[in-house]
């Protein structure tokens, strides 16, 4: 299908590490200086951040609310109602409360972000988000500064969400992160893939994506958002803390219980695509190795 970007930059020209932490820099150099004004960053040397086609982001998907078949969610998602859409935020925060989806949209800047994503079951696919750093939703609240995670809650609508008939994990779906990564450049909520707005499957009106990490943090509707100084719950470690962690951050060298994670199959590519090599931090490192230094990511997992 044909890519309608929201700007004028192609993905060579937004996808490098460089590009995204000094975006703003960019966004505001552009108007004066034009595309001459990306000269300064370093090009990625490989075309891996090739999109994964709409069709395939949109109809392979893990949605557990809707069923636990790779298709469910895109059969069954199309019975949730996204309007209107609250999220609440509260706990540690100098402003908490109902935060309407449109108001919090009209006071985002909507960028698009072109990520490797990669689930811990050893798939992956390069999704075109659009949506905005999570950071600026937070600094919207205002953090305060005892807070030091964050949890995240999607919404637990039984009439509208036949999955959660059935106890395939406990409801709602919970994740969490640790405020510094909450906070980094990288972090975003996607409220669109491809120029549109986000299909329902993917997560509509507005889901976590966290892309150095397990695609099962990237936690999908969310209705709730709330600042604490306890490491949160999650739900797949609630399901299996043997094998799910509260970190989950990408790594070919911790395998998980059952397989291997040092590589992954691309989706999109047919049945007999080649399976790639894992990278470490799903190929973040540079950007967020930092903020796990002196840690054991083997325990850490
Ligand atoms: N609420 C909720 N969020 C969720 C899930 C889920 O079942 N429920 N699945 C997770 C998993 S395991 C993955 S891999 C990604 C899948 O996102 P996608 O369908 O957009 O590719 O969503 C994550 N977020
Ligand atoms: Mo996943």
């Amino acid at each position: 299908m044909a890519r309608r970007w929201t700007n004028t930059l192609t993905h060579d020209d937004v996808t490098p590490e460089a590009a995204w932490l000094n975006r703003r820099q960019i966004m505001a150099g552009m108007a004066g200086l034009g595309l001459a004004g990306l000269a300064g960053i370093p090009a990625r040397a490989s075309g891996d951040l090739e999109p994964t086609d709409y069709d395939v982001i949109t109809q392979y998907n893990n949605f557990y609310e809707f069923g636990t078949g790779k298709d469910d969610p895109a059969r069954n998602a199309h019975q949730l109602t996204i309007s209107p859409w609250t999220v609440k935020i509260d706990g540690l925060v100098d402003r908490p409360g109902d935060y309407d989806f449109n108001d919090i949209m009209s006071q985002m800047t909507i960028e698009e972000r072109i990520y490797r994503f990669r689930c811990v079951e050893a798939w992956s696919m390069v999704v075109p988000w659009n949506g905005f750093e999570l950071k600026d939703l937070l600094d919207m609240a205002g953090v305060k500064s005892s807070a030091k995670y964050v949890a995240f809650e999607t919404l637990h609508r039984p009439s509208e969400m036949p999955g959660v008939r059935v106890p395939a994990l406990q409801w709602p779906y919970v994740e969490g992160l640790r405020l510094d990564e909450a906070m980094h450049p990288l972090t975003m909520m996607a409220t669109g893939i491809y120029g549109k707005d986000i299909p329902k499957q993917n997560g509509a009106p507005m889901r976590l994506v966290v892309p150095w990490k397990y695609g099962f943090k990237s936690i999908k509707s969310i209705v709730r958002i709330t600042l604490t100084d306890q490491e949160p719950p999650t739900s797949w470690n609630r399901a299996n803390a043997q094998e799910y962690g509260f970190y989950s951050n990408v790594n070919p060298n911790v395998d998980h219980r059952r397989w291997s994670q040092a590589s992954e199959r691309p989706i999109g590519g047919g049945v007999f695509a080649k399976r790639i090599p894992t990278l470490m931090f799903n190929g973040y490192e540079k950007e967020v190795a930092s903020l796990y230094e002196g840690m054991d990511l083997a325990k850490n997992y």
